[in-house]
């Protein structure tokens, strides 16, 4: 049997209960043929993919917290810290009530190759909790930050693991998660990103994951000779990857029509309003409902549907599993050039082969929206040299490093016979310094 897939049925027989761990990992190594058959002796000495697939460490804690009846409330909190060999464990803490192991080891696992995309020097890792921020009062949400801190304090550091936001995990969060760990170790250090800009956080980082998507889809879309200005857009998601996704799109002269929640989708013929999206979403956190009361001409559908939309590029930055076969087939028809993903795995692998074997150009979460934590990586260097850069500097900095993922998926896909194809060049880019850095510092 090849290595890679002894490696995947192993994977499979001892994480059958999580599905989406097993979908990521079967993406990654599938994708990895070329350069696992032309090494498999030197990797399979190592075992290279066995070690890559089993997380360092997983810890999980009880998170208890009063909510504002004076009831306590118990929640269960992780962090998957997958693999440090090209750096510190660099990954999102995801709240959110879907959110068990198999969800964190899968987005664990995306992010080692996404770190290693970004040429900066960060690991892999993930974490977060089954608790709903949503319909929770500022001070629940305060209390249970500084319970779920209390616990993860231990085990993170500048140089060992910095978490971030992910869904559910914004700057409110990640404020009162901040001031728990200077309140308990007394230090003020660079142990989270995203950070406040009065306290630490870099210019341009809450825009980054959106802008870095932007960038990375008009690099591409420029090496396929297609022009983004002009260009129908369609969006899911109206978080911080769709909302700053929403506005370069329009920067870039491009319309978008279309945004979601987990409730309903909205059309808007005229181009979504960002203005009124960040008022209704950032400042309300409030439902997508809301929309048409500010902008008559749209339209509001109630559950999903996004796809249905006639675009040139879609753009999916919700969350895993939300671009299905059959939303695939619906673009296709509608004539869709291109699909990059925003969120991570948002695309199911069914769904992703019916747009490549189609001629979509596909650019997978793991380069597309790098930007996020690359931009993380450069709020770490400011907080290391206790000094920030101006916006242009932190925003120029994440164009090259996109345009440079671009390329290098690009290059790394044609160099294995795979031209195009986006999510070999991803993952073999990704891979390759990992690879070389796990076998240079021994079996560990
Ligand atoms: P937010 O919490 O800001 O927004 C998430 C959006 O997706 C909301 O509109 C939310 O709707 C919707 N959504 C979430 N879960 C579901 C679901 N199960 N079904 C339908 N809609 C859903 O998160 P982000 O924008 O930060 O994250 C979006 C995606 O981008 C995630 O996959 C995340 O991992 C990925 N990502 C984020 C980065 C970052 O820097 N923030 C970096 C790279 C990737 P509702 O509010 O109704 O729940
Ligand atoms: O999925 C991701 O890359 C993120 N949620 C951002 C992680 C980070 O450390 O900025």
């Amino acid at each position: 049997m090849a290595y890679v897939d002894e490696v995947l049925a192993s994977v499979k027989a001892k994480n059958a209960n999580e599905p989406e761990f097993i979908q990521a990992v079967t993406e990654v190594l599938d994708s990895l043929r070329p350069i696992v058959d032309a090494h498999e002796e030197e990797y399979r000495k190592v075992g290279l993919l066995e070690r890559l697939v089993e997380p360092d460490r997983v810890i999980t804690f009880r998170v208890p917290w009063t909510d504002d009846n004076g009831n306590v409330q118990v929640n269960r909190g992780y962090r998957v810290q997958f693999n440090n060999a090209i750096g510190p464990y660099k990954g999102g803490l995801r709240l959110h009530p879907t959110v068990y192991l198999g969800i964190l080891k899968f987005l664990g696992f995306e992010q080692i190759f996404k770190n290693s995309l970004t040429s900066l020097p960060i690991g892999g890792g993930k974490g977060g909790s089954d608790f709903d921020p949503k319909g929770k009062s500022d001070a629940e949400v305060m209390r249970f930050c500084q319970s779920f801190m209390t616990e993860l304090y231990k085990y993170i550091g500048p140089d060992e693991d910095v978490p971030a936001g992910d869904i559910g995990t914004g700057a409110r969060e990640i404020g009162y998660m901040y001031g728990q760990y200077k309140r308990i170790t007394s230090q003020y250090q660079s142990i989270l990103t995203g950070k406040g800009l009065s306290y630490g956080g870099s210019l341009a980082r809450t825009q980054a994951t959106g802008y870095g998507l932007l960038y990375f889809t008009q690099e591409i879309l420029k090496l396929n000779n297609i022009d983004l200005a002009g260009k129908t857009v369609c969006v899911s998601g109206a978080g911080n990857v769709a909302i700053y996704a929403i506005q370069k799109a329009t920067q870039l002269g491009a319309k978008v029509v279309t945004c979601s929640d987990s409730t309903g989708w909205v059309y808007d013929p005229d181009g979504i309003d960002v203005a009124v999206l960040q008022e209704i979403k950032e400042v309300k956190r409030a439902r997508l409902t809301e929309y048409k009361n500010y902008r008559p001409n749209a339209v509001y559908h109630e559950g999903r549907g996004v796809w249905v939309t006639k675009c040139d590029i879609a753009l999916p930055c919700a969350t895993q599993n939300e671009l299905l076969l059959e939303d695939a087939k619906n673009l296709v028809a509608n004539g869709c050039l291109g699909v990059f993903e925003g969120a991570n795995m948002p695309t199911t692998l069914d769904a992703t082969k019916y747009l490549q074997e189609n001629g979509v150009l596909f650019g997978p979460g793991k380069a597309a929206n790098a930007g996020g934590v690359a931009t993380s990586a450069l709020e770490m260097s400011q907080n290391a040299e206790r000094l920030s850069w101006s916006f242009e500097e932190v925003d120029q900095k994440l164009q090259s490093i996109m345009v440079n993922i671009a390329h290098n998926c690009d290059e790394a896909a044609r160099k294995y016979g795979h031209e195009g194809d986006y999510v070999v060049g991803a993952n073999i880019a990704g891979f390759e310094k990992v690879a070389d850095a796990m076998i240079a510092q021994g079996v560990y």
